[in-house]
């Protein structure tokens, strides 16, 4: 397996809107992230994602990008960016940028020139297409509901959105914009940026003829119909080429839909696409049988298989990205933990411990190192976000679900609990802002906060930094072979690693009871790395409620 500073690295994820408000605008920006780069240091994170910072007119919170190389307005300059990634850089952390290149705004100036004729040379950069029978061109849904086809008048043809109506998929079957992007991603390499987050890379090539897809509910074919497409790897070995393979970067694909087999091909160990890729399966098992939408807790044995199956089969021939949380998921402690204040913090720990022993890159979303859990939304006027509120409209209005039926699924799943702001102490609003926070905190943060938990040494983040620091001392960690152990129990989440004759013994109790446990004879003599209770004998042979502990033997 071959060493390289991005596998043995723990990313953090920032959402520059929600992270620090530097000028009491209620807005979080990049100078408010300049200041906190010394907590970052603190915690032990090697690199940071940084969700869209570019201009944008904020459809969906910078990830509809007007202008590649401009900094957004609310979050500063490109001189406080200079200044953030010369900090960064100064305390050992990489910063890795959130590219966007699946679509982009509809104010890009490549859009403007698109829309404006037919025979506009920048016509073909984006998908036109007449209507049919007086509807869209073909009956595919948006990731955002509605239809993935929006009708305009100017030329009196449809234009292809997988997202908002104000996010037009580029047509990456044009040389032209294959081009005009790796161009862009160079002068940001040039900038001395340290790699790339690739926003749902996984669809780019879209399906030859545009054909119907299958139904994904009573109205609209399915949203991921062009996930894996027929020249994806060719767009991503062309971009390997030309920019990538020049510069000691990191690239992570955000593949939406991607299977075990396709992220061989992304992530593999030849190095010609990406160095690794996120998958969503794990993510998607508490899902509903027709959408995400749902109250249900995340099913632990097909959550152990799921991990297992992406442990076992990348080994040796790509590499994995391990993570629960991000700007997209909502907090991880409510939906494989207990985020009651009895259980709270010894169930995040317990969650962090089984991700961050795996083989693979690990990525902490900002909060989950303090153990933040979803906002107890009462309304839908309470969403900012509009996958959440088209959601709701359209299964209320067009689908007819009761209101007082869907509200809490989508309540339970917004994207909005992974956006309120960082809760940094317990003054008002958790220190974030001086102004009015863009989206309400969580009132919480009297008791959830960084000030609090970073010194005090059983605090989550202490527990988060212990990990980091665990994982920079054993390669077993980020190299070994996993195995799991008692693989039907619905409970106990155990299993184990290995490497060079060394061995480690991940235990987690996923349950709010004790359960009986003994670790095997060869582990009872190991060494404890790191334990989320210390209030009783490890070999007892009893798990307390989500007690998690780490054995090594040499
Ligand atoms: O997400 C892609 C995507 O599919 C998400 O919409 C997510 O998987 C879904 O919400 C889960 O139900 C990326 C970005 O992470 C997301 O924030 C953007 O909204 C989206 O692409 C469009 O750029
Ligand atoms: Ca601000």
């Amino acid at each position: 397996m071959k060493k390289t500073w991005w596998k043995e690295s723990v990313i953090y994820q920032i959402y520059p809107r929600s992270f620090a408000d530097s000028n009491g605008d209620g807005i979080g920006d990049i100078n408010g992230i300049t200041s906190k780069l010394d907590y970052l240091r603190n915690l032990g994170i090697d690199v940071i994602w940084l969700s869209p910072v570019y201009k944008s007119p904020n459809d969906d919170n910078g990830y509809d990008i007007s202008d590649y190389e401009a900094i957004m307005d609310e979050f500063g300059t490109m001189e406080d960016f200079d200044r953030m990634l010369a900090e960064a850089h100064a305390r050992g952390i990489k910063i890795v940028m959130d590219l966007v290149v699946n679509h982009t705004s509809d104010e890009h100036k490549w859009f403007l020139e698109s829309r404006s004729s037919k025979d506009n040379p920048k016509r073909d950069y984006y998908f036109w297409r007449e209507g049919k029978d007086g509807r869209e061109p073909n009956n595919w849904g948006s990731w955002f509901s509605g239809s993935a086809w929006k009708y305009d008048e100017t030329t009196d043809m449809y234009y292809l959105h997988l997202f908002s109506p104000k996010q037009p998929d580029l047509n990456w079957d044009n040389p032209a914009v294959r081009k005009d992007v790796f161009d862009m991603m160079t002068r940001w390499c040039e900038k001395g940026i340290d790699g790339f987050r690739m926003d749902v890379i996984s669809l780019i090539s879209k399906p030859a003829g545009l054909p119907d897809a299958p139904l994904m509910n009573e109205l609209y074919g399915d949203c991921g119909c062009t996930a894996n497409g027929p020249h994806v790897h060719e767009y991503l070995q062309e971009m390997n080429r030309k920019v990538l393979s020049k510069y000691d970067i990191m690239t992570v694909g955000e593949t939406a839909c991607v299977t075990l087999e396709e992220a061989k091909k992304y992530a593999n160990s030849e190095g010609t696409e990406l160095n690794m890729v996120f998958q969503f399966e794990h993510v998607g098992l508490d899902g509903d049988e027709q959408f995400k939408w749902s109250t249900r807790k995340m099913p632990l044995v097909p959550l152990k298989e799921n991990l297992t199956k992406w442990q076992n089969g990348l080994d040796g021939v790509a590499w994995n990205s391990l993570f629960f949380c991000n700007h997209d998921q909502p907090r991880v402690v409510n939906r494989l933990g207990d985020p009651s204040d009895e259980y709270r913090e010894v169930s995040a720990k317990c969650i962090a411990t089984c991700l961050h022993m795996m083989q693979g890159t690990p990525y902490v979303y900002q909060g989950e190192e303090l153990g933040m859990v979803n906002y107890p939304f009462r309304t839908v006027k309470d969403f900012n976000d509009l996958e959440s509120i088209n959601a709701y409209y359209e299964l209320t209005e067009k689908m007819g679900w009761d209101p007082k039926e869907i509200f809490p699924k989508i309540a339970n799943k917004s994207r909005d609990n992974a956006r309120t702001p960082m809760q940094w102490d317990d003054s008002p609003n958790a220190g974030f802002t001086t102004g009015k926070p863009w989206l309400a905190v969580n009132p919480n943060y009297t008791k959830i906060n960084a000030a609090e938990q970073v010194i005090r040494e059983d605090s989550v983040f202490n527990y988060y930094k212990k990990l980091i620091e665990l994982r920079h001392t054993y390669d077993i960690i980020v190299y070994g072979h996993y195995e799991l152990q008692m693989a039907e129990d619905p409970e106990l989440y155990i299993y184990t690693r290995e490497l060079d004759g060394h061995k480690l013994l991940v235990v987690c109790n996923f349950s709010d009871h004790e359960r009986e446990f003994m670790p095997d004879e060869e582990f009872r003599e190991g060494k404890v790395l790191i334990r989320n209770l210390n209030n009783n004998n490890i070999l007892d042979g009893i798990l307390e409620p989500y007690e998690a502990y780490v054995i090594y033997v040499e």
